[in-house]
């Protein structure tokens, strides 16, 4: 069987995507994609034969020939395309963050759990990432110890002019959120978020670099530099301090990508190639729509503390038992 996909949205990711699937992957056709910016959709929609275009995105989820739909539009689009999908019974990757307020993927939660099963996997594609998987296989495998701390760094060499002190949390630490809960199969339960003094390099009025403070429910201490303007190179690293042993990534000290498609290039194929097989299978696996609305909680209460300088808690709603088995 060949999946026929839609894509909404292409500007970076998304035309990343359509490449992805239409030339590196295997069971997947892409078959439309819409924007809203026509001409940048018609330009990605050339570079691959029989891709329709269409006017809007609900129109990509209507079209009959879309099996399934991979939406990689602006973060606050999402909820109303993933339930979208969902009311048609669409499968559907959405890229993180899988919405930006809590509201808004409780909503996707809750549609989902109405269904019964799950069709919505997001883009959390770290935890396909080989030297994420070698790590956290070290974690589970008990010879670190029990884990006490994480250091973590997501250093941007430098970020578009529309990046806001608010994306420096909601979409570059969400990352290290999903990492952390993943890894330590471990809930945040309070954040705390630290200004150092600003890098002079920083965009005007962005709050350059951040440390945040992520306390889990366990009692494990978990730190995240967040820059975006070190300039050398896009730089994520990762280290498990444990009991009796410390593992990290293993990529410290080798040659710096310059953006994040050219570091997580291997993770992105094996997600979504993840992701159509289990289309095929008619399942779903991976990052769940409840780790989606975990993540975007933990954001947004970091975002509370980046404003308060006050140590935040995170509350969650109870997970619903469609979700118990982990991605
Ligand atoms: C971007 O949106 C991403 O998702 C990248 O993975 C992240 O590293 C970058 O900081 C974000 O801006």
């Amino acid at each position: 069987m060949t999946v026929r996909v839609g894509v909404i949205g292409t500007g970076t990711m998304g035309a990343d995507h359509v490449r992805r699937l239409a030339h590196e992957l295997s069971g997947v056709q892409v078959v439309a994609v819409s924007d809203l910016d026509t001409t940048r959709a018609a330009a990605v929609a050339g570079e691959v034969h029989g891709v329709r275009v269409h006017a809007s995105a609900l129109d990509v989820v209507a079209d009959e020939l879309v099996d399934a739909v991979l939406v990689a539009s602006s973060g606050t689009t999402h909820e109303e395309y993933v339930l979208a999908c969902l009311a048609a019974r669409k499968p559907v990757f959405c890229e993180k963050p899988l919405a930006t307020t809590e509201a808004a993927c409780e909503r996707v939660v809750d549609a989902e759990v109405s269904l019964g099963r799950r069709l919505v996997q997001v883009g959390f594609m770290r935890r396909y990432d080989p030297a994420h998987v070698n790590l956290a296989e070290a974690v589970r495998g008990g010879t670190l110890g029990t884990p006490l701390m994480v250091h973590c760094a997501h250093r941007n060499a430098s970020v578009p002019g529309f990046f806001t002190g608010e994306m420096m949390v909601s979409d570059s630490a969400v990352h290290e959120i999903d990492v952390t809960r993943w890894l330590l199969d471990d809930e945040v339960e309070a954040v705390r978020v630290l200004r150092p003094r600003r890098n002079s390099r920083a965009p005007e009025g962005l709050p350059d670099p951040l440390l945040l403070l992520l306390e889990t429910s366990s009692g494990v201490l978990v730190d995240v530099e967040v820059s975006a303007s070190v300039g050398y190179g896009y730089d994520i690293r990762c280290e498990v301090v444990g009991e009796s042993g410390a593992a990290s990534l293993g990529t410290e000290g080798g040659p710096v990508p310059r953006d994040w498609r050219e570091r997580f290039a291997a993770a992105y194929d094996v997600e979504l190639q993840a992701w159509i097989d289990a289309v095929t299978a008619g399942t779903c696996t991976g990052p769940s729509a409840w780790d989606g609305y975990v993540a975007t909680t933990v954001a947004v209460a970091a975002l509370r503390a980046l404003d308060s300088g006050e140590r935040e808690r995170v509350a969650l709603r109870g997970r619903p038992s469609l979700y118990d088995s982990t991605g």
